[in-house]
């Protein structure tokens, strides 16, 4: 490494010397090259400003003009361009070249198979042309795109095509116009030859918006759901948030070869294949799911990001957060809100919670940024919907809704900060937001400690709650914060007990303030069973000591199913813990029957959703485990974990199977009450695959299987439980899906899964495989990432070889995808959750890794805070 990467810190903003209102781009796509033309209108912004620095990475320079005339006022450094001696207003013309066939790190203009595609957000802009780029910088784009007529038919571009015709040498062009001035990262471009879907929609006020989905030729029929879901979309937030869309035409490009999920240029947004793609062969429920949720939450981008963005990157949460909350809301209001809050909660409580108590460990809203590409964490978008959920938690629909109509009518137009966010929601509700505020500032996860005690003469029952938030790697003061805590008291039979507090009713949502308070209710005439932190109320950590027998009433009675299943995993939890040690003290493994039946009578409930159930039966993964403990011990967890799959599969064998047989589909519809159906009977086959001789339900459930659901939940039956037919079915869905990569994901995860000791052996010889290349991500991760973050005990081996084999791999990656390999290199930085023999073996392969000639910034800041730690 030549210079040490500098940190930027969010004090230093300064808003920028000069802007741009409009730019108009012109793109050459040629066989050896790309030349991009960039005609800028540049003001000064700060008098006695007259030089300004652009940013560019990797462009060839070819010509600069200022209002017409070469300018010589100029030097190029590694980091841009700086021209000086400027007018107040001008001109500026720019002449690059660039190499998108060359560019492996899909960022910037880049080609994905044979398609031209483009990925700007954060800092990809400057790949393409010297330019400001950075978000506070909100220009009108004009973009005209000449290329090769029968190779890339289909140019694309932000906003609205005003204009085409033919070229020389039979090629066209196509001009673009967006009307809404725009960030650079919000830029896109796409040329290639696709299969399109179009449809319509008329907006409530009545624009017709034509809607195009572009896929690769013969994917056609895949498109359809996502087309739906944009259609949903679309109607929900007009309905839900009263926002409608502001242009003629939407479009949604699918590409193979993507770092992320999804990108919401403005108009023409750009997929990962994978969020797009999907019929009853090919997509699995949990496929179509995903695809609902992207798709709505790009599509949700246009206002909350878009029409309204960020002033510096230190506020991605601003965008990020809240259009994670509104995605969440749709996924709620359209599918299980149970469900969805279930799955967003696991998250929360397995990688988040993993985050803030590692090196990187950061708050919503970041302080200090190296890559900006390293910040797209769980923090920033899980997290930071999170505090969003606490605004709507203690200010209700109808005033949060109001103060998003403010934040609109301020901030339309401009780019925002959180700060902006906050006092739109507080001036609009009235509601003191000045201690809520901390959540933005302050990193880690909160712990609030309960105690109760009931007062029989005096007929009250008080709760005392501590919190307390641990010091974490970037910031060792915390103070109290506000906390919505939902409680909800029950009798004995069942009934709810009303909150009253100082003689009157109070809600049950009671606000945390300080290091300790406690809180009497009165009139409470038995001992009741509390339910707390309902909905997950807030994302911290919760201890009490509850019964085994108050959580099994809770799984019956609690009034919300969110809290049946939220006590359930809180039962689980006790027996997981003490197994684990009983483990590492060489005594056995044992669960008490009363704990089974709890489980039991999920299983035979009748009034619980299918959906549901399947929520309630499946354990908390080794890794969520691992963070209840403050060194990780591997083996030991598997072995519990384990061993409770075994004690259900055997308590519950008939009800398993019975339910299994019942529940049987013949026709596969994506209806969500079939989808949970489908769920509940795929929990079942992984319990009885743990059978003596279940290799022929499994291969029965594989060769009847009319969907990818099923398919998939039998490979995985098989490979979970290392079943003889494993490699039969294994091999008999990779003849038959070899030639569809994205189908063929599933398989590369559950050979980074699969839990035979030969796993490391297996999962190098099918990087030969000819589905798989490290060049896509897609496959890395199914592959790589798979084993590496979800097969612990093989990663983790005691003889460090997961650890050589991951960062073998990650200096393969440092210099051709620098962003993946940042993401894939996260289990590595755990180091200090581990044991210390494990914690020498990571250690030296990160010091590998630092000691790269190269080391990409993105690889080096996430090193460097490891090895500080
Ligand atoms: N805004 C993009 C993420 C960009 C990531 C850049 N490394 C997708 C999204 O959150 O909707
Ligand atoms: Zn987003």
């Amino acid at each position: 490494m030549t210079q040490q990467p500098q940190a930027k810190y969010r004090k230093d903003y300064t808003a920028p010397d000069f802007t741009i209102t409009h730019i108009d781009l012109d793109f050459d796509l040629l066989d050896s090259h790309a030349r991009v033309t960039a005609k800028s209108q540049v003001k000064q912004m700060v008098a006695g400003a007259d030089s300004m620095i652009l940013d560019g990475d990797g462009l060839t320079l070819k010509k600069i003009e200022i209002d017409g005339k070469a300018w010589p006022h100029y030097s190029e450094t590694t980091e841009g361009l700086i021209l000086s001696q400027l007018p107040k207003e001008f001109e500026l013309l720019i002449e690059t070249d660039i190499d998108p066939a060359g560019n492996t790190s899909l960022e910037g203009l880049y080609k994905s198979d044979g398609a031209y595609c483009t990925q700007c957000e954060a800092e990809g802009f400057r790949r393409i042309t010297y330019y400001l780029d950075r978000p506070d910088v909100l220009a009108k784009f004009t973009t005209t795109i000449t290329a090769d007529k029968s190779a890339y038919p289909f140019l694309l571009s932000n906003g609205n095509k005003v204009g085409e015709g033919d070229a020389d040498n039979g090629r066209h062009w196509v001009k673009w116009e967006d009307p809404h001035a725009k960030p650079s990262y919000l830029f896109a471009l796409v040329a290639g030859d696709f299969d399109l879907l179009s449809d319509r929609y008329t907006t409530r006020s009545g624009r017709d918006v034509a809607l195009e989905i572009f896929v690769d030729k013969g994917n056609l029929d895949r498109a359809t759901h996502a087309m739906t879901s944009l259609k949903n979309s679309m109607k929900w937030d007009e309905d839900r948030f009263d926002l409608e869309y502001d242009l003629d035409i939407y479009m949604i490009v699918a590409v193979d070869f993507f770092n992320m999920g999804a990108m919401e240029n403005k108009g023409l947004n750009v997929f990962n294949s994978k969020y797009v793609l999907a019929n009853s062969d090919t997509a699995t429920d949990t496929d179509y799911l995903g695809i609902e949720a992207v798709i709505g939450h790009e599509y949700f981008h246009n206002w909350t990001g878009n029409r309204v963005t960020c002033r510096d990157w230190f506020q991605l949460s601003l965008k990020e957060g809240l259009t994670v909350f509104r995605d969440q809301e749709f996924s709620s209001d359209l599918g299980s809100r149970a469900v969805n809050r279930i799955g967003n909660v696991r998250i929360m409580r397995g990688p988040q919670f993993a985050e803030d108590c590692g090196p990187m460990a950061h708050p919503i809203r970041p302080e200090k940024v190296i890559e900006m590409n390293n910040f797209y964490t769980l923090t920033v978008y899980e997290k930071g919907s999170e505090v969003i959920r606490m605004m709507h938690t203690l200010l209700g629909e109808t005033s949060f809704q109001k103060g998003m109509k403010l934040y609109f009518e301020r901030h339309d137009g401009t780019a925002a900060t959180c700060e902006d966010f906050v006092k739109a929601m507080e001036d609009a509700s009235g509601v003191d937001l000045v201690q809520f505020r901390l959540w933005y500032s302050q990193s880690g996860t909160p712990e609030l400690t309960v105690t109760s005690t009931f007062d029989e003469t005096q007929q009250t029952f008080s709760l005392t709650v501590k919190q307390f938030t641990p010091a974490t790697a970037d910031q060792k003061e915390k103070q109290a914060l506000l906390i919505p805590f939902d409680v909800e008291l029950y009798a004995a039979d069942g009934r709810v007990i009303e909150l009253q507090c100082n003689g009157s009713p109070v809600g049950n949502v009671l606000h945390l303030t300080q290091d300790e308070q406690t809180f009497i209710f009165q009139n409470v005439s038995e001992k009741p069973v509390i339910s707390m932190l309902r909905e997950f109320s807030a994302p911290v950590k919760l201890n009490y000591d509850y019964s085994d027998e108050e959580l099994a009433f809770l799984m019956v009675h609690a009034r919300n199913e969110f809290a049946r299943w939220d006590a359930g995993q809180m039962l689980l939890a006790k027996h997981i813990k003490a197994n684990v040690v009983r483990i590492q003290q060489g005594d056995a493994f044992s669960l008490p029957d009363d704990v089974l039946d709890a489980f039991r009578g999920v299983l035979l409930s009748k009034e619980l959703d299918a959906a549901l159930i399947a929520e309630v039966m499946t354990l908390p993964s080794e890794n969520e485990i691992g963070g209840w403990f403050e060194v990780v011990d591997v083996d030991a967890i598997h072995q519990v974990r384990d061993a409770i799959k075994h004690a259900f599969a055997d308590a519950f064998n008939d009800e398993l199977s019975a339910i299994y047989h019942t529940l049987r589909q013949e026709r596969y519809t994506i209806a969500h009450d079939a989808m949970g159906k489908r769920s509940l009977r795929n929990v079942c086959l992984s319990y009885l695959a743990l059978n003596e001789n279940a290799d022929a339900l499994v291969s029965e459930h594989f060769n009847q299987s009319n969907n990818m659901t099923d398919t998939a939940a039998a490979l995985a039956a098989a490979n979970h439980a290392e079943l003889d037919c494993r490699q039969s079915l294994m091999d008999t869905f990779s003849d038959k899906w070899t030639h569809d990569g994205l189908v063929m994901d599933k398989w590369f995860m559950l050979q980074g899964t699969n839990p035979a000791d030969d796993a490391l052996e297996n999962v190098k010889a099918q990087m030969e495989h000819a589905a798989f290349s490290l060049k896509n991500p897609n496959r890395t991760r199914s592959l790589v990432g798979a084993f590496c973050n979800n097969n612990p005990v093989h990663f983790h081996s005691k003889d460090g070889s997961g650890y050589k084999f991951l960062s073998d791999i990650l200096i393969q990656l440092n210099e051709s995808n620098p962003q993946v390999a940042s993401r894939l290199l996260d289990p590595l930085l755990k180091l200090k959750r581990f044991d210390e023999e494990r914690q020498r073996l990571m250690r030296e392969q990160l010091e590998r890794l630092a000691a790269l000639d190269k080391l990409a910034k993105d690889l080096y800041e996430k090193i460097n805070k490891a090895l500080e730690a």
